[in-house]
């Protein structure tokens, strides 16, 4: 008894120790996310693991007391123990508390997961996302600003090359850094597969884009609290959808009918400002592991004035436009890839994601 009082006080120390407070303690290392998805599947995630614990307690209560209580001794050497095979009751509430307990646990995992993966037609901003081998473009299809005013700000359908009625070939282009160059889009370099350019007809085209290069870091900036819907598509292998904040991570597959997968999936809000690293998922190359983003949560009066800038100027670059909101114009929760070799492999975030926002700074009307 006192060595086990020593055991449990050793225990809950060593949890008021690591300075983790209750609501942390609860979550059982399930990382915090910044949507309502997140939200859920944590409180799932919590549950089930105290469902688990329950049965844990009730299994080791269960092997203590048998070791205990029923330990082998001189009485009872060499006599059978009572037998209670075929016992069918038993038998048949033994078998039907498992299957109870996970048709519990499957029932709230498709709630959840009908949450996660449900779509709607309340989504204020709706995002074309372009994967490419090593970057990401994002443009604007759809925005419903505060007012309830709507900017279409879909352009076209199709391959990179089409749309811009240039001849393909010019994979060695330099991409406009970040910027959106009034309709004149980045190059989405190499055919697909070995397809020819002119099948890519899924891919999708917006007046307001932001696309990555190798010296700039892309910046996705969406509005807090609203509903947000992405629209995948790759222009060349498949990538990976990840801001791992979001708890969530989808494919991005080229030929998305041909590959019979679902392009579109939303979330429903971001729930605080701030600045969260994006990540490619998926192996697709060399440079796969640079192939970073940023989503730049901001107010969504903010957000407003960001794409009402991005409008009238068509020609400022995204960091232009973010200055404009008093917001870091480059990313700060990564950098981009270093290749110069003298580098010291000093490669780390350069500002403070909680507070992009840049110091006095006054907001520029659009
Ligand atoms: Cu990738």
């Amino acid at each position: 008894m006192k060595r086990l009082g020593f055991v449990a006080a050793l225990g809950l120390g060593a949890l008021l120790m690591s300075g983790c407070d209750a609501r942390d303690a609860m979550r059982f290392g399930w990382p915090e996310g910044i949507t309502p998805q997140a939200q859920k599947m944590g409180d799932l995630w919590t549950w089930s693991v105290i469902a688990a614990l329950v049965m844990g307690i009730l299994v080791w209560a269960l092997i203590f007391w048998t070791i205990t209580f029923h330990r082998a001794n001189d009485a009872k050497k060499g006599v059978f123990p009572r037998q209670t095979a075929y016992n069918v009751p038993l038998e048949l509430t033994y078998t039907a508390i498992p299957f109870v307990i996970i048709a519990v646990l499957f029932y709230f995992t498709v709630i959840v997961q009908n949450d996660v993966e449900g779509k709607n037609d309340d989504s204020k901003v709706v995002v074309d996302v372009t994967a490419f081998q090593w970057n990401w473009k994002f443009g604007y299809n759809k925005v419903i600003f505060s007012d309830g005013s709507t900017y279409d700000g879909f352009e076209a359908a199709g391959n990179p090359f089409e749309v811009q009625g240039q001849v393909s070939g010019g994979a060695e282009s330099e991409h406009a850094g970040g910027s959106d160059h009034g309709g004149e889009h980045g190059e989405l370099p190499g055919p697909a597969g070995g397809r020819d350019d002119d099948v890519r007809d899924y891919l999708k085209f917006d007046k307001i884009e932001t696309v990555g290069s190798s010296s700039e870091v892309p910046v996705l900036v969406l509005p807090t609290g609203k509903r947000i819907e992405f629209n995948i598509a790759s222009a060349d292998v498949i990538h990976s959808f990840w801001v791992p904040e979001f708890l969530y991570k989808r494919d991005v597959m080229p030929f998305p009918k041909e590959n019979s997968t679902d392009p579109i999936f939303q979330i429903g809000s971001i729930d605080r400002t701030g600045a969260f690293v994006g990540r490619c998922a998926e192996m697709c190359g060399t440079y796969h592991s640079m192939m970073n983003f940023e989503v730049r949560a901001v107010s969504p009066e903010d957000f407003d004035s960001y794409i009402r800038f991005r409008q009238s100027n068509p020609e400022a670059t995204n960091a232009e436009a973010l200055a404009a909101i008093c917001q870091a114009p480059e990313a700060v929760s990564t950098v981009p890839f270093d290749t110069r070799r003298d580098g010291g492999g000093k490669v780390g975030a350069t500002g403070n994601p909680d507070d992009p926002t840049l110091a006095n700074c006054t907001k520029k009307e659009s």
